[in-house]
């Protein structure tokens, strides 16, 4: 079964690999051309998509070959939906692949590369296939425009090269200094598999694969990729992200430094440029919007598109704000609230050509792909973030019933010496070199510079008047401000980061629980390059090597490298909190090692329909203030620790 699997994950690789081409293989590019959907209509869930994908592509009305997909755009997401749907819809593995073949060469490359992505991620007979790293698929998106030049330069020679790759901008620029986390090729990956996870175009009940808490999940990554952001903003002397308003200057600029393959370089932002309206979307709107949404906040209450009221006032509260702030389908109100967080994706991606007078192709905010580059995309989400924050502060603090664990104590618990270092990592830009030129391809990659960070294991000594199942939850928070002044627990709170959440068994008396840093729920290990994972997948088929499929596989999951912030050279000071709960109170599943699912749920919640593993609120117990003299207790342990930067390992 395996076998007839790997061949499959073989064909996908196949028909990702140099998308901005015709097919290279001949197998798939001559069924791509033979095949005809409409001659097969019995062979899809519902036949309306594809029909409706051939029709417009006979009429030529899809975006040609070669020209910037973003999904932003609505035309353009539209079409792409259209193209997924047909993808998904197909009844069985044969009609997909011939349907993928189809339009492989047919439809816009980045249209197709997101479509069969999603369709991927998300069948039933697809699941567990690993995709290639968005950074090979399109490496354009990740590099630099030097990078790119001399990747061609070197395969001009035919000569395999190395391009060393260097962060965006001067020293002159402050920001420059946190580059190696937004410019980060595992982040951006994370951020755009999250949005493949979670679409916000995604139609629940039609494809019938639910999307638990999907709201909250987008609340919760984004608020944890910005309190990392002023974690790493610390260790280098900045202060916190400040966020942005519609109507302020946004004082830093933005030189993205990278190109297009096709459509020229990514447009910059100056200095002080201020938000500027667009053909269909005016600030003053967006001014509206957030009046709107903070009204529904203050109010604890959501008017529905047939204006029902919608309570906002429990834990669930944050899902309906989190589904209408993105929005999501789930919006219970999109012509009332809005799309706050698209149109300021928008609004910045299109900032230097805003009556389109000069064609500019979409700013870097307009690709997940791209988006976190920009230091004004942590800006856009700490104002969306202070939102969510408003709400969170409605509700009452957590009662002692919901804090405590009783009969249960941690005793202690120990680290390793956490160390951070920089190292290279090379990425293959094979995909990113064009082969219009008759040249062979040589092995060509760009070296970047990383964060990692040396592995860890926790000890807790937890003491339990009975055997029982522990959520463990475990956090890391700043200690000292920007100033050096110790920050206050109900300040902390709201940039500590997730480490790990797991659950784990306690015995009658004293139990020592290790959790390594290899196994944190927050994050993934590195991606496998393509190249060896197809060589894997030939050994295999050829009965040469085994190769395990990982049904629960993720793509969407924080690099585990980046787990930690970078500290200083001379060791400097975070809060490491660790909180214990009653799993058998707040499971939701009943096999406990569900809580495992793929291995990254604290950001990345579970995909095809399975229910998020846990029901306390995301970030729990720091979501809501904490009134300190009563949230300290014997099941919530609190303690320094050391991060020691070191320029090398
Ligand atoms: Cu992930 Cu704004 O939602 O980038």
């Amino acid at each position: 079964a395996d076998k007839i699997f790997l061949s499959k994950q073989r064909e996908v690789l196949k028909l990702l690999n140099k998308v901005h081409e015709p097919n290279r293989f001949k197998d798939q590019a001559d069924l791509g051309r033979s095949y005809d959907p409409t001659q097969h209509l019995s062979k899809y869930k519902n036949a309306l998509p594809v029909k409706t994908l051939v029709k417009q592509y006979t009429s030529g009305r899809l975006l040609p070959r070669g020209r910037i997909f973003t999904l932003f755009n609505d035309r353009q997401r539209e079409q792409m939906i259209t193209i997924f749907e047909s993808l998904f819809y197909a009844e069985d593995w044969d009609t997909f692949y011939r349907t993928a073949c189809y339009v492989r060469d047919r439809v816009n490359e980045g249209q197709f590369v997101y479509a069969l992505s999603v369709a991927v991620l998300h069948r039933e007979d697809t699941r567990g296939m690993v995709l290639p790293p968005a950074y090979e698929v399109y490496p354009h998106l990740f590099v630099n425009s030097d990078v790119i030049h001399a990747a061609y330069r070197a395969k001009m020679r035919q000569e395999p090269a190395v391009v060393r790759m260097n962060f965006t901008g001067t020293v002159r620029n402050p920001e420059q200094r946190v580059a190696y986390l937004g410019e980060d090729v595992g982040i951006n990956s994370h951020h755009s598999h999250w949005h493949m996870d979670f679409p916000f175009w995604w139609k629940q009940d039609e494809y019938g694969v639910k999307k638990d808490r999907q709201g909250e999940l987008f609340y919760y990554m984004h608020h944890q990729l910005i309190a990392r952001l002023d974690l790493e903003r610390l260790s280098n002397d900045l202060p916190f992200v400040k966020p942005l308003y519609w109507e302020d200057k946004i004082e830093d600029g933005f030189y993205p430094q990278t190109t297009y393959r096709v459509g020229g370089e990514f447009p910059a932002r100056p200095d002080n440029f201020e938000f500027q309206d667009l053909q269909d979307i005016k600030v003053k709107d967006m001014v509206d919007y957030t009046r709107r949404i903070r009204e529904a906040i203050s109010q604890q209450s959501v008017i529905t598109r047939w204006g029902q009221n919608l309570p906002l006032n429990d834990t669930m509260g944050i899902n309906i704000l989190g589904s209408l702030v993105e929005p999501s389908q789930e919006s219970p109100n999109p012509q009332y609230y809005g799309a706050l967080h698209n149109y300021g994706h928008i609004l910045l991606g299109q900032i230097t050509d805003p009556k389109g007078k000069f064609d500019m192709p979409p700013g870097v905010m307009e690709h997940f792909e791209t988006a976190t580059r920009d230091p004004a995309f942590f800006r856009l989400h700490k104002y969306i973030d202070n939102l969510f924050k408003l709400h969170k502060d409605m509700l009452p603090p957590y009662a002692r019933e919901e804090l405590e664990f009783p009969g249960v104590a941690i005793q202690d618990v120990t680290v390793d010496d956490l160390v951070t270092y920089f190292e290279d990592f090379d990425i293959d830009l094979l995909n990113a070199l064009d082969d219009t030129l008759e040249l062979k391809d040589v092995e060509i990659k760009a070296r970047v510079r990383r964060l990692n960070h040396r592995p860890f294991t926790f000890s807790i000594t937890v003491n339990s008047n009975q055997e029982q199942m522990a959520a463990v939850r475990i956090f890391l928070g700043p200690k000292f401000d920007w100033f050096g002044q110790e920050i206050p627990i109900n300040e902390k709170r709201l940039y500590v980061i997730e480490l790990d959440k797991f659950v784990a068994k306690v015995n009658k008396g004293a139990t020592v629980i290790q959790r390594k840093s290899s196994e944190s729920s927050v994050a993934i290990p590195d991606r496998e390059t393509t190249k060896i994972l197809v060589r894997r997948v030939d050994d295999a088929l050829q009965g040469k090597a085994t190769y395990t499929v990982n049904k629960d596989v993720r793509h969407c999951g924080y690099p585990e490298r980046l787990l930690l912030p970078k500290g200083k050279r001379d060791g400097m000071p975070f809060s490491l909190f660790v909180i214990l709960t009653d799993f058998d109170k707040e499971k939701v599943n009943d096999l406990p090692w569900d809580y495992d699912y793929g291995g990254s749920i604290s950001y990345c919640g579970t995909v095809s329909g399975h229910k998020y593993p846990d029901s306390k609120p995301m970030g729990f117990p720091f979501d809501r203030q904490i009134n300190s003299d009563n949230f300290f207790r014997s099941n919530i342990y609190q303690k320094d620790v050391v991060i020691t930067f070191k320029d090398s390992e």
